[in-house]
């Protein structure tokens, strides 16, 4: 029952210009301004058909596609940018599948499952990096993936890290990864104060794009309800050049051992 609600109108629309909030109107190519339409509507899922869920607060974000890094092929791999999200949004956002959609609320990710995933925010949430990530949601039913650039026959390292959304969530905590065809997954086992550690796939380009997915390998629940969905954090993707990777610990390995050296110098000659 839910006699204070008043019954929903079955559906409604609204249109708006795509720019009137910015104050400058444009135009398209027809000289006519462009409008997107949006429409919400009850399914009608509730036993009662004199209830309905309540809409509320809704807003519309002009998203852009993040250029992926010089030495990263990932787009959008610290997840930074997506979706609006309200100050007061406790739970996140949840990203229904867009796949074989056009446009995606997580610039460069695709949400190719049926079940959703849930974007979170470092107001509300234990972040790795920066102020978002993506707890990944219902074991294998809740995937996301990105196409990456890359060269035949070529090494690549898929680096990214694996953590807690500090929500809770009952261990074990782990993900499953893929770049091309290799497979490989990542367990969550946390040293001392740590809310993330980094994890690492090696793999060699098949082709010129590769496809690198993450997903939960368990069900995981909260554990002060035992019901509510949530699961491990995946955050600062990047896939890099083996070499690059092995140029750059070439440097951090010369520098090393110039201080080692130069500090071995200064105590010989300090006596
Ligand atoms: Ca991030």
């Amino acid at each position: 029952m839910c006699r204070w609600a008043p019954a929903p109108r079955p559906r409604w629309t609204f249109r708006l210009c795509t720019a009137c909030w910015a104050g400058t109107p444009t135009r398209g190519r027809s000289g006519r301004r462009r409008r997107a339409e949006l429409g919400f509507g009850n399914p009608g899922m509730e036993d009662d058909p004199t209830c309905g869920p309540i809409l509320d607060n809704v807003a519309v974000k002009k998203l852009f596609t993040p250029e992926p890094a010089q030495d990263n092929a990932v787009t959008n791999g610290d997840f930074e940018e997506g979706p609006w999200m309200f100050a007061d949004a406790a739970l996140g956002v949840l990203l229904p599948t867009n796949l074989g959609q056009d446009v995606s609320s997580l610039p460069g990710w695709i949400v190719e499952s049926d079940r959703a995933v849930r974007y979170v925010d470092s107001d509300h949430y234990t972040v790795p990096q920066g102020k978002r990530a993506v707890e990944l949601l219902s074991g294998k039913e809740g995937v996301i993936s990105q196409m990456v650039a890359t060269a035949p026959e070529k090494q690549y390292s898929l680096a990214f890290t694996v953590g807690s959304a500090g929500d809770s969530c009952q261990a074990p905590l782990a993900v499953m990864a893929f770049a091309g065809d290799q497979a490989q997954n990542f367990h969550y086992s946390p040293a001392g104060n740590a809310t993330h550690v980094p994890a690492n796939l090696t793999f060699t380009a098949q082709a010129e794009r590769t496809r690198v997915a993450f997903y939960s390998i368990y069900y995981n629940t909260r554990s002060d309800d035992r019901s509510s969905l949530c699961g491990p954090v995946v955050d600062d993707v990047k896939v890099v050049a083996v070499s690059s990777v092995a140029g750059l610990a070439a440097v951090q390995f010369g520098l090393v051992k110039f201080f080692l050296v130069a500090f071995t110098v200064v105590s010989l000659v300090l006596g």
